[in-house]
């Protein structure tokens, strides 16, 4: 079986839709196809402002929400990033190999160190440490949303690069992006993406939200001219990303949504959708209230998902160290 690998910033009290539609959704898909690694990327989740008390908190979170929305650790190696120390040491050799101007290229550095007062050091080498992650695992697919595009393409190149230096030692991977669901937009602003950081509370749709607050979220979601819904993603942007939900979390096409809707008005459009949004996330968060209530079974699944990604992740280290000159890790 192929490997996957993936992970997901525990930087927020729920995962919203996007990481939903964009990446997650993939996860559980491929975990039937492939041979899987998940992780919750706290190492990451510290490159912005944070609270100790509050990371510990949201990691719990982000498990269980990870396995209410399918998830299963008898198919997946479900873990914590900080768990495996082999992924900061790789980091610092894959430093070492990437240039100065290369990391600076990055535009999701450029973005949030726009938008942050303090910017570390850290925020800048995210993707090398990015490139770790995925590379310990000779993960062939990495499953993301369309913003990690450029990230991944990082990865490839440092991958490339190290085994022109040194010798086959990685697996060059592929980002998985589905092409349609690959960015899902701001409820109340789809020219921007639906983001944790950057969306407004009107603009993003939390899996864990309540029903009611998903209801208003869509209704007041902003929509574009004219009464058609039409899927357009230069004329008509709001629709379009209302179908995009819409479709993915019915299963139905956009087609034919467009003829179930044909001849009728936004309302009647954003009524029903409403619905299949909150009958979508009420399960989710039932099931998740479900995992944070019994935290022995949430820790084992944890500590085995670690235990199993060491394993995996020290080989990778190894064949790296001998490489470069380090011999065996001790
Ligand atoms: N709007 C989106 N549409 C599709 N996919 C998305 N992803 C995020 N936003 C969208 C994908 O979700 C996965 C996990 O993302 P992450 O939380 O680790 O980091 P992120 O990409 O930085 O997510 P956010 O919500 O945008 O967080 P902030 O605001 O903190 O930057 C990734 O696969 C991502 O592509």
């Amino acid at each position: 079986r192929l490997r996957v690998l993936s992970g997901i910033q525990p930087t927020a009290d729920s995962f919203h839709l996007g990481n939903y539609c964009g990446a997650l959704r993939n996860w559980v898909d491929m975990q039937d196809t492939h041979d899987a690694f998940y992780f919750i990327a706290d190492l990451h989740a510290i490159t912005i402002d944070h609270d100790p008390k509050l990371l510990i908190q949201r990691r719990r979170v982000a498990a269980a929400q990870l396995l209410a929305i399918g998830v299963d650790p008898q198919k997946s190696t479900l873990f914590v990033q900080s768990q495996v120390s082999a992924h900061p040491m790789l980091s610092w050799v894959l430093e070492c190999h990437t240039g100065f101007g290369e990391a600076a290229r990055m535009t999701q550095f450029k973005d949030k160190s726009a938008k942050n007062e303090r910017t570390t050091v850290g925020l800048f080498t995210y993707p090398v440490l990015q490139a770790a992650d995925i590379l310990l695992y000779d993960a062939e697919a990495v499953p993301v949303g369309e913003d990690q595009r450029q990230h991944l393409e990082l990865v490839r190149d440092l991958a490339h690069r190290f085994n022109t230096s040194y010798g086959q030692t990685f697996v060059t991977p592929n980002a998985h992006i589905v092409k349609a669901t690959g960015v899902i937009h701001d409820l109340a602003d789809p020219t921007k993406k639906m983001s944790k950081s950057g969306s407004s509370p009107q603009g993003i749709i939390d899996l864990l939200d309540e029903s009611n607050r998903i209801r208003k979220k869509i209704k007041s979601a902003v929509t574009d001219t004219g009464r058609e819904i039409a899927y357009d993603t230069e004329l008509k942007p709001g629709v379009s990303n209302l179908l995009t939900i819409y479709a993915t979390l019915s299963g139905t096409s956009i087609v034919e949504l467009e003829e179930r809707y044909e001849g009728k008005g936004y309302g009647d459009f954003k009524k029903d959708l409403a619905e299949v949004v909150a009958d979508f996330c009420a399960p989710i968060a039932q099931r998740t209230r479900e995992y944070l209530d019994d935290p022995a079974t949430l820790d084992k699944i944890l500590l085995g998902g670690a235990e199993k990604a060491n394993t995996v992740a020290s080989a990778t280290l190894s064949r790296v160290y001998d490489r470069v000159g380090f011999g065996e890790p001790v």
